[in-house]
This record gives C-alpha cells, structure tokens and sequence, in this order.
C-alpha cells in the first residue's frame, strides 16, 4: 500500500515536471504520514457498516458521480476563466541583497587561489542536480572559491530564508551584504558579465534579469527569469568575440535546457534496472543514509526506480524520443559534436570553451555515474571533447579569463 502511495507521488511529480528525483524523495517521506493516516481512515469501518454496506453503495455510488461532476464542471470553468483572465506581469523581488548569511550548515569549500573577486560564494545545491552540475563546472572552469550547502532533499530547510523554491541558488558578497542569484543560467550570465567589467557592480547586474509571473495560455501562473541567456556586455563587447558568436553561444546554452536535459530521465531510467542502479548511484552521491532511515531509503529506492522506469516512458512520449531512447540520446550528442566539427575547433567556444561547452559539459556530468553515459561514451564520438573539457574544468583553465 506504501509502495502504491510511492509510485503515485512519482507519477504526480512527473506531472508537475519535476525533474529531480530528490524532489520525488521528499514527497514520499513528507507524504509518509499522510498516507499512513488515508490508509486507516480508509480501511476504518464503524459497527453496522457491514450490514449496511449494499443498500448505500448504490446511493454513495450516486452521491460520488454527482459530486465528481460538479467538481469537474467547477474546475472546467474556473480554468476556463483563468485562461480567459488577462495576462499579469508581476515583477517579483525574489533576489533581494541579505544583510548576513543565512543559518545554515556549509557542507564544504572549494578554494581556489587565484580567485580575486572576493564574492565569497556560496551555491545551494543537490549534487546530481543537471542545473547544479552547470554551475560548479563553470565555477571550477573559472577558478571561483565557494562554499557549498547541501540542501536536504527531504525537509530543504537550508533554503527555507528564500521565496525561490529550487536549486541552484548562489549567494555573493556585495558591499551591504549577500546578493542572491536563481536559476543556474542567470547566475553564470550574472557572473560572467561581472567577470568582464567588475565596474559594473554585481547588485546592477542582477538587475538586468527580472523574475516574472505571468499566466500562460492555458491559465497556469508561470514563473521566469528575464534576460537569463544574456550577457551584460553594455555594448562593450570582449575583444575576440563578435556579434555571431555571442548568439551562437546563447543558443546551444538554451539548447542545453531545452533539448539535451530532456533526454537524460528515459535514458537514465530506460529499464528496470539501469533504474535501480541509477537511484542507488543517487543514494550513494546525495548521501542518502544520512538522510533516510535504511526502510525508507530501499522503499525509495525500489519503487522510485520501478515508477521512474514507468514516468520515463512517458517523458519519452512528452519530448518526442524515439522508442528505443538511447538512439535519441546518441543523436542529441552526436548533434553537439557534428556542429563542432562542422566548426572544426576542439570546443564551441573554439580553442577554449565558451559558456556552452560549459553547460553541455555539466549536463552530462550530471549522469556520469549512470550506465545511460557509459553507453554513450561507447557508442559515439563525444568522449573526445568530454574528457578535454573535464580537464580543462577540474584544471580552472578559465582562470586567466578571471583575471584578464
Ligand atoms: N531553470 C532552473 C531549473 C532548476 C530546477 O528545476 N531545479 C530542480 C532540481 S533539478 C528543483 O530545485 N526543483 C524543485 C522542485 O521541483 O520543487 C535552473 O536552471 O536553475
């Protein structure tokens, strides 16, 4: 019964999109008593119920049908209203400078000498997270010192200070305190055009990517983050890099998110047990035993693996995948690295990589403990720039770039 109520917060969490299974963790634990309580509530029967059973079937039956009705039509209508309501677009304040650091335990640093910036960073963050993984690999490529929190996939109570409900989330030492910056391409555009011209202030700079919430189409209250692809140049652009280029970047960066993080979950989750490794690959990087009790962390891993197995069959619908999914991952990658030889540089950036080596790098990365990226190490040619940009990340060759 457990199991059941497990599998179904799995398929309610692919409904809601969410692409991390620590959030697919946290629903089952915090559900955990919840479902307990339906489970006796609905097995509880009262005295006379067994001799009344039959004769209010009929009647309950009806009651229900009637009542589903109503609820549906209330619901046809509201939404119907709401896709008819006019588009709102609130700005949001949800990265306000903090006066100190939040209480929070730092689970480990990364020092780097030849950071200069004093921004004192501090990233919030799931390890296997795809968007987190784009954020350290261009931390490390650069050569910044930060402080990482990991954030409790169960109870996120390190990121109970914010409005902002997801990670990354990076926070930087200004002059009147700590700026926070969301959503893992806002914080590399943010930093990278603060890297370019210091001058600018990083407080100004996070200016220029508003959050948003508008109502879509179909009525649904969406957030976004403005201008998350863009870099703050002020029309000063860097020496070397032309107009072409610049573009050229923002759009495998958007790719990135788009397309290539979409084919990670079929793939990681293609069969039962390319599931169940990967879920236990999860536990070992997220440090599971020390979240979970060993009971609650098999469940989880058992039947998160067996729902995720079921969910990623209908991402593979969702995002058009083709019905053997590796083929689709191969072919994702394989595009990367036709465009980059059609270029024929060693990265996109060129003899150095630019931001989106950068993202595709730390998308992949993510899933580097999977059989899914083994199988595509094997079975295409993308090895190659991978490892030269392993290397370059791991040795902060982006560092003279810091200090240019
Ligand atoms: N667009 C965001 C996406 C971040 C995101 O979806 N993070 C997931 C973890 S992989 C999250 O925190 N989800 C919270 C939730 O589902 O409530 C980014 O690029 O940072």
């Amino acid at each position: 019964m457990a199991a059941m109520e497990v599998a179904k917060i799995c398929f309610r969490s692919y409904k809601n999109k969410s692409f991390c299974v620590y959030r697919l963790a946290e629903r089952c634990l915090l559900n955990k008593y919840g479902l307990i309580n339906v489970r006796h509530l609905s097995t509880h029967r009262g005295p006379n119920m067994a001799n009344t059973r039959k004769g209010s079937t009929l009647m309950f039956g009806l009651f229900g049908i009637s009542m589903g009705a109503l609820v549906g039509a209330g619901y046809s209508y509201h939404k119907m209203s709401q896709a008819n309501a006019p588009l709102i677009n609130k700005e949001l304040d949800i990265t306000p400078v903090l006066e100190k650091l939040p209480d929070v335990q730092i689970s480990r640093e990364v020092t780097s000498p030849g950071d200069t910036t004093d921004l004192k960073l501090t990233l919030f963050q799931y390890p296997t997270c795809p968007f987190c993984c784009k954020v350290r690999a261009f931390l490390d490529y650069y050569g910044f010192s930060y402080q990482i929190v990991e954030v409790n996939p169960v109870l996120r109570q390190q990121i109970k200070w914010t409005d902002y409900k997801k990670v990354p989330i990076v926070l930087a030492n200004v002059e009147d305190g700590y700026q926070q910056l969301n959503d893992s391409s806002m914080i590399i555009s943010a930093l990278t055009s603060y890297l370019h011209d210091r001058d600018q202030g990083l407080k100004d700079i996070v200016k220029c990517y508003p959050c948003i919430e508008f109502n879509d189409e179909s009525g649904n209250v969406k957030k976004e983050i403005l201008n998350r692809y863009f870099l703050m140049y002020q029309g000063n652009i860097p020496q070397g890099r032309s107009k072409e280029d610049i573009l050229e970047e923002r759009k495998w960066r958007k790719w990135a998110d788009d397309v290539l993080v979409h084919v990670l979950s079929p793939n990681v989750y293609r069969t039962r047990e390319e599931a169940m490794q990967a879920f236990n690959w999860f536990s070992e990087v997220g440090e599971w035993e020390k979240h979970f009790a060993a009971w609650e962390r098999y469940m989880i891993i058992y039947v998160g693996a067996h729902a995720m197995w079921i969910i990623g069959k209908r991402l593979k619908k969702r995002h058009n995948l083709k019905d053997d999914v590796r083929l689709s991952l191969y072919d994702t990658c394989n595009h990367w690295t036709k465009s980059l030889n059609k270029q024929g540089t060693k990265f996109m950036g060129g003899d150095t990589p630019n931001l989106s080596d950068l993202a595709v790098y730390g998308v992949l990365n993510s899933i580097e403990g999977c059989i899914a990226f083994q199988d595509l190490i094997d079975n295409t040619k993308i090895g190659t720039w991978y490892n030269d940009m392993k290397d370059k990340v791991q040795s902060h060759a982006g560092y003279a770039a810091m200090n240019a």
